[in-house]
């Protein structure tokens, strides 16, 4: 009975989700789902995103938090489309709270939407929001056994970001080690070192967002994934 719930939750989840990306699709904006540990450097990344990023295409955010609105309060001196959820106790945002952040959101403002989720590596992997990618964030400081012992982040996720690659000197962590590991869990998987602090990655990475949102305003969604 119990495994019942559960599959039933996960269920409607997923019809929920799917409900986002129709959405999402129709009002012709982009959307990632951002994943990592907490203090790896989500927002830190996002801001520094925002602050290129604003200038050519709408971005929103919506971010998970489990009681604060800290993370809303530093987004929005870049972008006044940001929602913040709470979700108490939950390790994880679910479809039905993006649901909630959508409706808060002016779509016709955004061909982006990236989805701050809330920071840990095991919960937010299995849950579908309806977003068109998943990026995974590890940082040089959390060492580099993480994705060994996380795999399910990086089997899920569609690009990995290695945050505070200007750390590297002062932490014992090899990035060869960690390379390793990421592709004998996707041989396929890029790597993309990252600082936040220091920019590091960013003309890389706001090429792949260029990418899946280029900021036509038309609502084209490039290479959008049909399904999760
Ligand atoms: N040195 C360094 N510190 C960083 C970097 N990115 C984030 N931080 C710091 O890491 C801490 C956590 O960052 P935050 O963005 O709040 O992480 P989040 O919990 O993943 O959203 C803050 O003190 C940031 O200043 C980076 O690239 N390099
Ligand atoms: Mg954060």
């Amino acid at each position: 009975m119990k495994i019942q719930v559960v599959e039933n939750v996960q269920k409607v989840n997923d019809e929920v989700a799917a409900e986002n990306r129709a959405e999402l699709r129709a009002r012709g904006v982009a959307s990632v789902n951002l994943m990592g540990s907490p203090g790896c450097g989500k927002t830190a990344w996002l801001e520094r995103t925002l602050e290129v990023l604003t200038a050519e295409m709408g971005v929103g955010v919506i971010t998970g938090d489990l009681t604060t609105t800290r993370d809303a309060e530093r987004i929005e001196d870049f972008t006044p489309h940001v929602v913040q959820i709470n979700t108490g106790r939950g390790c994880h945002l679910e479809a039905h709270q993006v649901r909630q952040g959508l409706q808060r959101l002016d779509l016709d403002a955004l061909d982006l939407l990236v989805i701050e989720n809330v920071g840990n590596l095991i919960c937010p992997v299995s849950w579908d929001l309806g977003q068109d990618r998943k990026v995974g964030m590890f940082s040089v400081t959390e060492g580099d056994d993480k994705p060994a012992k996380h795999p399910y982040v990086v089997l899920a996720a569609d690009l990995i970001l290695l945050n505070k690659i200007d750390l590297l000197p002062h932490v014992r962590f090899s990035r060869e080690r960690f390379q390793e590991d990421v592709r004998a869990i996707r041989g396929d998987m890029d790597v993309l070192d990252v600082s936040a602090t220091e920019g590091t990655g960013m003309d890389t990475w706001i090429d792949w967002l260029r990418t899946l949102a280029p900021a036509t305003g038309t609502g084209q969604v490039v290479g959008a994934k049909t399904t999760d």
